[in-house]
């Protein structure tokens, strides 16, 4: 008797029940179960018709994903599918919640899809680095076409089941109260009209246009090139999607399998299968429980109406929750709220937002010049400028404005947040919460946890970040936090790699060849070289102090470490190579050859040195947290996992012996941190701990 699989009969309609929760996923068990199951009413004379349905809030919801990477156990999902397809008995598929990957698999391989119309229907594999492994890149071609099915696998994002059903996904939407009875109402229609297996395999129409033309494969890899790169993926399923159209199924099916085979085995698989579960360990904090209560948000108060400030307020606006917005003066104010009705229209401009959603959002946003005015807010975060001063000042204010029981919230990306909230008579309703600018769009929040806030502070701020569309990572106050903190040994040494023999464009190219969006200099560029810097406090010190102080400040001048024509794009500047070899000069440094392999062990191998001293202090829970951290927050590429998981792929001992090397050679900010010593000396790893 399987546990998860049940068969019951509602006259001749057999009805295969899945309760395996929480998503359905098409683990050993239930594929064993499907099988049995769709085998016994196949040999059950009652039975006309079968209805597969999955109980709980979701049809399967993919693969089980925990047992990639381990030894397979059969019935193996390829096998399951072709042997519904096989039945001699119409398969209805019942679709409700997300019917995903290896999930949506199974229903293209029923005979019939039903669906109510909340379901959404996905191949998300390419985010898992993988491709659909059991005939998905084969069947769905031939229901939607060859470019429909490119655009949903190499996306991965899921299509209601309304364009479900215009793409010929789903046959028909039925009542959303009543999925079973419908589904079965639906096979008994079927039995008694006679209706035909129809076999997805067996379809022609929707590829045989394309078949022999490979322009339409390369006009999608061309059009889709800057989104894939470095990405393994998304061209193993491109050319599953060209056999499925120039083979015959069975071939296709078999390339199919072999090139699942080598995505599955792969680093990038296992690294952004590390990332599946690393961001759904970030919630789970080990002293607070899940039922640890909440304290209400029904009013937000933002005090800086600046880049974060307003990009913070877009965030709870979005959410549907009301945001005072406190300016010093009236023109700040003033641009700051224009900034943001001007962000929202834009939005709207794209199609992604209407009107009236902009306008909605807008009467939520109000702005004031009185701190005075947020004393019935029950969150309060502080975005003004990074200075600890200016912030004491702020925080003691507050407290004796805001009403008991406020949160009240930094949004520093450095400070001591303890020192902040001392300056409070409420230290435990004080934390720090990090925006990533532009806030309404990174998706990170470092939730910092002061050394007395509340843990239903806590609570309130991660449930917050979840409630906004965030990634919320907790972290411990130190310098810079997790992401920062990390961020500095690999900018110092970027800039000591440009004085030693590199230029700006070699680091960049070697980082930007790693996977970053871009490397730190031209980072440097479109953020502006002279933030913090002062003419008077200039000293020539550094390329960056330098080419400010010939208003060279980036891309905003058309010249920082780069020079810019007028589309912005940056090339190597023969002026800046002279500055940098001066400055060399200047500081008695002979230049060598450096190579690629070295600039990226200093700037990386320093960064995951950080991230294993961040763990000993336990400024970090978990060093899953940290790696999400850098993904979401400093354009990690997600195909390498994040520093702390890349570090296990690349070896610890590996990173041990080449900071050990560098130490020798650049002295103590090599020094390996003790855990990273004490971790190859037993042999194990950061997931270990
Ligand atoms: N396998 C194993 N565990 C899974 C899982 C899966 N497919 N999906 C979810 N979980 C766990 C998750 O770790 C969490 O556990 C709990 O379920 C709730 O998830 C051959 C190769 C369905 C939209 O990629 O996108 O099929 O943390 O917190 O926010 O071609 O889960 O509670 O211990 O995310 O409501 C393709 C992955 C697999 C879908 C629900 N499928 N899942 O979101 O809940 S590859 C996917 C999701 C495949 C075949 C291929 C989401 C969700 P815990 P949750 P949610």
């Amino acid at each position: 008797m399987n546990p998860v699989v049940e068969l019951r009969r509602d006259g001749e309609i057999a009805v295969l029940a899945i309760n395996s929760p929480p998503v359905n996923a098409l683990s050993a068990q239930v594929r064993e179960g499907i099988v049995e199951g769709v085998r016994q009413a196949g040999t059950d004379a009652r039975v006309k018709a079968v209805v597969l349905h999955c109980e709980g809030r979701t049809f399967f919801a993919g693969a089980d994903i925990s047992e990639f990477g381990k030894p397979p156990k059969q019935p193996m999902l390829p096998e399951v599918v072709d042997f519904i397809e096989a039945s001699s008995k119409p398969v209805v598929a019942a679709l409700h919640g997300t019917a995903l990957g290896g999930g949506l698999e199974t229903a293209l391989a029923c005979h019939y899809r039903v669906a109510v119309p909340s379901a959404k229907c996905g191949f998300p594999e390419v985010k898992l680095g993988l491709l659909p492994g059991a005939g998905g890149t084969q069947r769905l071609p031939r229901l939607v076409g060859p470019e429909r099915a490119m655009d949903m696998i190499t996306s991965g994002s899921p299509v209601s089941a309304k364009v479900a059903k215009e793409m010929g996904i789903v046959d028909e939407i039925v009542d959303e109260t009543d999925l079973l009875a419908s589904a079965i109402a639906f096979a008994r229609k079927l039995v008694a009209e006679n209706r035909p297996l129809k076999k997805v395999r067996d379809l022609d129409d929707k590829i045989a246009a394309a078949r022999g033309k490979p322009e339409i494969f390369e006009a999608f890899r061309k059009a889709n090139a800057r989104k894939f790169r470095g990405f393994q993926a998304p061209e193993y399923n491109i050319r599953c999607v060209e056999a499925a159209v120039n083979l015959p199924f069975d071939e296709g099916i078999k390339l199919e399998r072999q090139l699942f085979q080598e995505l599955v085995s792969g680093e990038q698989s296992a690294a952004q299968r590390h990332v599946f579960f690393a961001e759904r360990q970030v919630w789970k904090i080990p002293d607070i429980s899940d039922d640890t209560p909440t304290l209400p948000v029904k009013k937000v108060g933002v005090i800086g109406a600046g880049t974060m400030g307003g990009g913070i307020s877009m965030n709870f606006a979005n959410a549907g929750l009301p945001v005072t917005i406190v300016e010093a003066k009236p023109d700040a104010l003033e641009r700051g709220l224009g900034v943001i009705r001007r962000n929202y229209e834009s939005t709207a401009k794209k199609g992604r937002m209407s009107m009236e959603d902009v306008e909605r959002r807008m009467e939520l946003l109000t702005g004031s010049l009185r701190l005075e005015d947020l004393a019935d807010c029950d969150l309060i975060i502080e975005a003004v400028f990074e200075n600890m001063a200016i912030k004491k000042e702020i925080f003691s204010k507050l407290d004796a404005i805001a009403k008991p029981g406020a949160i009240l919230a930094s949004n520093t990306s450095y400070l001591n947040v303890n020192e902040i909230a001392a300056m409070t008579k409420r230290p435990e309703h004080v934390l720090g919460m990090h925006f990533f600018s532009p806030a309404n769009i990174m998706r990170l929040l470092e939730v910092v946890r002061g050394e007395k806030t509340d843990k239903r502070v806590i609570a309130t701020a991660m449930q917050l970040g979840r409630q906004i569309g965030k990634i919320a990572v907790l972290v411990g106050v130190c310098h810079g936090f997790v992401g920062n903190r990390m961020l500095e040994p690999r900018q110092r040494e970027a800039n000591r790699l440009i004085l030693e023999g590199a230029m700006p464009w070699d680091v960049d190219r070697v980082l930007y060849e790693f996977g970053f969006p871009m490397g730190p200099f031209a980072m440097a560029d479109l953020a502006g070289l002279d933030i913090g810097w002062s003419r008077e406090t200039s000293k020539g010190e550094t390329a960056r102090e330098i080419l400010c102080e010939q208003d060279r400040r980036g891309q905003k001048t058309g010249a920082g470490f780069y020079d810019y024509d007028e589309n912005r794009n940056a090339k190597p500047s023969e002026l800046v190579e002279q500055i940098i070899l001066d400055l060399s000069d200047k500081k008695g440094i002979t230049r060598r050859e450096i190579s690629d392999q070295e600039i990226l062990e200093r700037c990386v191998y320093t960064m995951i040195n950080e991230g294993a001293k961040i763990l000993e202090e336990g400024i970090a829970i978990r060093s899953s947290d940290i790696d999400i951290v850098w993904i979401n927050g400093y354009g990690w590429p997600v195909y390498r996992g994040g520093p702390m998981f890349y570090a296990e792929q690349v070896g610890l001992g590996k990173v041990l012996e080449r900071l050990r090397a560098y130490e020798a050679k650049f002295g103590a900010d090599f020094k390996p941190a003790a855990l990273l010593e004490r971790l190859v000396a037993e042999g194990k790893g950061f997931r270990d701990l």
